[in-house]
């Protein structure tokens, strides 16, 4: 990792280090020299992330340690069949932003594991005329649950395909039956310091003030692109994925996909995504993928492409306006400035 001789073209990962590059600037200081020293030899999780993108990805590392998920039935849907290569599913359960669980990328795979998704509560309340509450065996068997491959972007410009299992928002929506004054709708992930490491400590989890929150418009909220996932690579979620559901918003920047939901709520009024309440000149409402707005710090031009091979080897590629998805939803942003609305 400390020894990969860049192309010029490259970014530097010190330009693009993770969301919590806000943090006052002496903690930051502390975590990179921390990280730098200890990467490869020292924790067993960030030996694995090593290892995860070593040369032999059939490697017996970890994958003893990988929390049990279940088969789940689903359809699969030929309009999102197209895509290629998808990611390795090792990468997309070894890989991970959930800071509840600690900011590093290897931090959800080791500490989530125990995380108990069963029983579960998700409700569904505020302007509706029938709030509703669905428990564990509800998000898996309610719904028709179809198979969706997405491109997965992350803010820090590194990106997935991934093999979702999920079922629409749309169709949760309309269940509850929306009052007319309904025009966002706010996402909330559990709250358990107990379980989560990092809602108990600031140091682990990136100084958020949870719960996590996330927002989108109720239009968006109702594209049939937009997912609720419970499972991805024919299995339920694992813990770190955001289990037992989670948002997919494929057009957006990965954090808008809010993990571990217990409650989704229709308002009148904007919410404050977790993200944008931090540093909202580095992260808006809308968070709309966008090749032609920068992060402050970074360009948002290319990314990262993790798929198979070692970390060395990732291929950077464009990053395509709304994450490839213009035509599914350019619509919705008609004259608004994606600049100043990013
Ligand atoms: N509750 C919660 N949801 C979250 C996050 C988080 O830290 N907490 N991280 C987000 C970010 S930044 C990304 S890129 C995606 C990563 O999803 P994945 O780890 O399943 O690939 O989850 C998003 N959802
Ligand atoms: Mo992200």
């Amino acid at each position: 990792m400390l020894i990969k001789i860049r192309k010029k073209s490259d970014l530097k990962e010190s330009q693009i280090t993770d969301h919590s590059v806000y943090l006052n600037r002496r903690s930051i200081i502390k975590t990179l020299a921390f990280t730098a020293v200890t990467i490869p030899f020292v924790k067993p999780a960030q030996a694995g992330l090593f290892n995860l993108f070593s040369e032999n990805e059939n490697g017996s590392d970890n994958s003893g340690v990988i929390f049990a998920r279940s088969k789940l039935e689903y359809l699969k849907n030929s309009n999102h069949q197209s895509l290629s290569p998808i990611t390795p599913e090792k990468k997309i359960l070894q890989y991970n932003n959930f800071y509840e669980f600690g900011t590093g990328k290897a931090d959800p795979f080791e500490y989530a594991g125990q995380f108990k998704v069963d029983p579960w509560s998700l409700t569904i309340d505020g302007l509706v005329d029938k709030a509703i509450t669905l428990n564990y065996d509800d998000l898996l068997k309610r719904f028709v649950i179809e198979e969706r491959l997405y491109r997965m972007r992350c803010v820090e410009a590194w990106s997935m395909n991934i093999p979702w299992l999920g079922f629409s928002l749309a169709s949760l929506i309309k269940l509850a039956s929306p009052k007319s004054a309904a025009k966002f709708v706010r996402f909330e992930t559990l709250y358990d310091p107990k379980q989560m490491r990092g809602q108990g400590s600031s140091r682990i989890g990136g100084g958020i003030d949870y719960p996590y929150i996330e927002g989108l418009r109720l239009d968006e909220a109702i594209n049939p692109l937009t997912l609720l996932s419970v499972g991805l690579y024919g299995k339920t979620l694992a813990p770190q994925n955001g289990a037992p559901v989670r948002l997919v918003v494929p057009w957006k920047y990965g954090f808008k996909s809010i993990k571990s939901i217990v409650r989704i709520t229709l308002t009148d009024k904007a919410p404050v995504n977790t993200w944008q309440k931090i540093a909202p000149s580095e992260y808006g409402f809308f968070a709309n993928v966008n090749p032609d707005v920068d992060h402050p710090r970074w360009s948002q031009e290319s990314e990262r492409f993790i798929g198979e091979g070692n970390l060395f080897a990732q291929t950077r590629k464009q990053t395509l306006p709304f994450n490839g998805y213009q035509e599914e939803v350019a619509d919705l942003y008609k004259g608004l400035d994606l600049k100043r609305y990013f």
